[in-house]
């Protein structure tokens, strides 16, 4: 492999020649990417085969982390820094007049995923390799990631994600490794074998796409594996073919397919216990590779369920030992509640998933009966731990009102049970899942999300990551919890004078973008204030739209108001069937109209809506960022993990005492940070004590009132129904996440922020402080303590 900058020429240019029949200089630029990417994979098959290698003869315990998303991004960059040949690549390509940032661009986002559990899952898997820890991802090859944001005249409209377009260059098909998936069919006894045989079933093939996952400084290499659909050689003889081959390939097709209808439902579960089934069978495979038997499989593999999607690892597990290995109930029970391991990401009861039973029968006949027995089972544990405490049976049961319920499979059949943020373990244990806690006490505990500093810090923020090495070294680079030496420079009026100088470079690179992509002219100068994630209504950009809106009045009405210039951006993409959302993208887009062209404000308020949020384009936001948002409503956002990337690029969060702010609140201590709203408990008690009244805070506070008026009269859409759904949703649904009870509090917030960016060292000192405590918010820290508490791993020894 190469190792000098002649040496990668050398090799760049055969391989050129040798693929497409031309010199460097004649090719085109997709081949060149193409050509690049294959070296790079290349590369790393070494150390990966060596990895593969090392804990199979080692008889190393691994971790397979079980996800329907994983958010890579791009990977180019990444892996030539993580290699440490980024800069000789970046020099020889140059040679031949080639600019890499051109190459860059060409590979597409992986966009196997939506949000914060897909971005965890892929940050997990960079700092497990750079670790040095072994680890399999399982997951779907899906040919659609999530779909492209476009917005048109403020809409947003959904465009299909071609992601593999151009082909996936990491990837290496594995066919011989492929298995069948059955599903369909009917079970019946057998008296000979004195087993359920599941029968008549539909197979379909699942072949695997493996993806190096290649870690920093280390000749770790673990793998991500891409569960690919296929017809299978035993192709059902009561189907059509054509038909057959369309159902086979819509279990890969999308992610989350829409889940309005039956159809598209039961295309959720398939796809679930497709990855999950082929996934257990080829550990299995495996395991067997290196033992005699199955009996130690829990002291050599642990799975971790990201969420309830991949939970039907649980009976599926069962199922395989004691159908296709004779173990009896008790042993493979032992085993499987050894080896399962489940993390929660929220507690809003619409996301905690259930299947209706007659799907769950009909799909999978096998594993809802061995379901059947583990709730039976459960039952009689539950009964005899509560002297038969009969509310508390029907509460946690796992199949009731017609339902299978994934979460209560995931407790009963798991040893750990976490949270991704103290509040949210704190939530979990006491309110939502306090049932489960009094039967289970010792399997709960919290593993506080992380980032990998690599990605989010040191290669996105180039500037900034020379500015540490030059003030701290750069140690923090392998322990991100030395960045904390930088409290020493916080006061410095020299480091303070450089880290604005890098703040102001990276704004720059982001108003470059906002003025190619949306013709939008700002400022940067101003105050670049950021909110950039999913859409929800808990989530609140309404909250944060309300307060524009509310500057905008105050500015056109009194002359004598002023603010310090800001930029108020916003990046989210809505799902497609959540109305309420899609509405909210209209109303920024529709309040950025108003204000940006409006020349009476438009020196001081800028709005910017940025199309197609996602990873590639997180990149350049959070290095730019002056101001955090981070505004949920209290006890419902489960941690967040924007707030983390946002903080260690020297952003000042603005938030509510929820998620992983309450973690970030109390690292940087107050003066670093600007906290608001009403606190979890606050919330609770308004939601149930039946006083709250979105109407009272209409009628008493008129700048609530001015702003709500507005969504209706006529201001931001020349029809006045444009906007209704939100005017309704405030104040004829009373204002179910409560931005009327924090409204105040909030102007307050941000006016404090318009107060202490004007002292530019004392707001610099800010900034300087979030990035020194942001080392505990690695991903690094966190897979440290899943290791520690939930794995029990070693590093894999060459
Ligand atoms: O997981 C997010 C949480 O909202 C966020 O607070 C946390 O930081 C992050 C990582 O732990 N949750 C999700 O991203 N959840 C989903 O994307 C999801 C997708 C499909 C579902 C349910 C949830 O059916």
């Amino acid at each position: 492999m190469f190792k000098t900058k002649e040496e990668f020429k050398y090799e760049f240019s055969k391989r050129i020649i040798e693929s497409y029949g031309r010199t460097v200089e004649e090719a085109h630029i997709t081949e060149k990417f193409m050509t690049l990417e294959r070296m790079v994979r290349d590369y790393a098959s070494v150390n990966w085969a060596m990895t593969k290698m090392a804990t199979k003869t080692n008889y190393q315990k691994q971790v397979h982390y079980f996800s329907m998303e994983f958010l890579i991004g791009r990977l180019l960059v990444n892996n030539l820094m993580n290699l440490g040949i980024y800069e000789i690549a970046k020099e020889g390509l140059a040679d031949y007049g080639i600019n890499i940032h051109d190459l860059e661009e060409l590979e597409s986002d992986a966009g196997l995923g939506n949000g914060g559990l897909g971005r965890l899952a892929a940050c997990f898997m960079d700092s497990l390799a750079s670790l040095s820890y072994p680890a399999f991802g399982n997951t779907i090859r899906y040919e659609y990631g999530l779909f492209k944001q476009k917005i048109e005249n403020g809409y947003q409209v959904e465009v299909p994600d071609q992601w593999l377009k151009l082909g996936n260059m990491w990837e290496v098909r594995k066919p011989k490794h492929a298995v069948d998936v059955k599903f369909w069919g009917h079970v019946v006894w057998n008296e000979e074998t004195g087993k359920w045989d599941h029968v008549d079933a539909e197979c379909v093939r699942a072949v695997p796409y493996d993806m190096p996952i290649v870690g920093n400084d280390t000749t770790v290499t673990n793998t991500l594996r891409l569960w690919h659909s296929e017809p299978s050689d035993n192709i059902p003889s009561n189907k059509d073919f054509r038909q057959y081959a369309q159902e086979v390939r819509d279990i890969c097709q999308t992610l989350y397919p829409d889940d309005s209808t039956l159809a598209g439902r039961t295309l959720r579960l398939k796809q679930q216990y497709f990855f999950v089934s082929a996934g257990l069978r080829a550990i299995i495979k495996n395991h067997l590779r290196v033992y005699p038997s199955l009996a130690n499989f829990h002291e050599k593999n642990v799975i971790q369920l990201n969420d309830t999607h991949p939970v039907l690892v649980i009976p599926e597990l069962m199922r395989i030992l004691i159908d296709e290995y004779d173990m009896d109930w008790d042993e493979a029970w032992d085993i499987t509640t050894h080896t399962c391991a489940y993390t929660n990401h929220t507690i809003l009861s619409e996301a905690l998933e259930k299947w209706p039973i007659s799907t769950m029968q009909s799909l999978l006949p096998r594993v809802y009966q061995i379901i059947e027995e583990i709730n039976r089972r459960f039952i009689g544990y539950v009964k005899h731990l509560s002297d038969n405490d009969e509310d508390l049976l029907n509460r946690v049961m796992i199949l009731k009102d017609g339902q299978v319920h994934m979460a209560h499979l995931a407790i009963v059949g798991s040893f750990s049970v976490n949270g991704v943020a103290r509040l949210h373990t704190q939530i979990l244990m006491e309110q939502e899942m306090k049932d489960f806690y009094f039967l289970y006490p010792e399997k709960f505990n919290n593993k506080t999300n992380g980032i990998t500093h690599r990605r989010w810090l040191a290669y996105s923020n180039p500037e900034l990551t020379t500015l540490l090495n030059e003030t701290i070294g750069n140690d923090w680079i392998k322990h991100p919890e030395q960045l904390e030496k930088l409290m020493n420079y916080v006061d410095d009026s020299i480091v303070q004078g450089k880290f604005y100088n890098v703040k102001q470079q990276r704004k720059q690179v982001l108003a470059d973008y906002i003025y190619q992509h949306n013709g939008i002219q700002v400022d940067v100068n101003s105050i670049f204030d950021i909110q950039v994630k999913r859409l929800h209504a808990y989530k609140r950009q309404l909250l944060n739209i309300m307060h524009v809106i509310y500057l905008y009045q105050q500015m056109k009405r009194n002359p004598e108001f002023k603010i310090y210039p800001r930029t108020f951006i916003f990046g989210a993409k809505a799902a497609p069937a959540y109305y309420f959302a899609k509405k909210v993208i209209k109303l920024i887009n529709s309040v950025a109209d108003m204000v940006n062209n409006d020349p009476d404000t438009n020196a001081y308020l800028k709005v910017v809506f940025i199309e197609n949020y996602g990873v590639t384009i997180a990149e350049k936001i959070m290095p730019a960022a002056d101001v955090s948002e981070q505004i949920s409503t209290a006890g419902k956002e489960a941690s967040g993990t924007g707030n983390m990337k946002f903080m260690m690029n020297g952003a000042v969060t603005v938030g509510t005492l929820d998620g992983a702010n309450v973690e970030i609140a109390e690292r940087v201590g107050d003066d670093n940070v600007i906290i608001f709203g009403l606190k979890d408990n606050e919330i609770n008690e308004l939601r149930w004590n039946g006083q709250y009244n979105a109407w009272d805070y209409y009628n008493n506070d008129p700048r609530i009132k001015n702003v709500v008026d507005s969504l209706v009269d006529g201001t931001f859409h020349e029809s006045r129904e444009e906007f209704r759904m939100i005017f309704d949703e405030l104040m004829n649904r009373n204002d179910e996440y409560f931005l009327f009870a924090d409204f105040e509090s909030y102007l307050k917030a941000q006016a404090k922020v318009d107060e202490l960016y004007r002292d530019r060292a004392k707001w610099s000192k800010m900034c300087l402080v979030n990035i020194a405590q942001s080392g505990y918010f690695s991903s690094d820290r966190t897979i440290e303590e899943y290791v520690e508490d939930i794995w029990k791993l070693d590093r894999v020894k060459r």
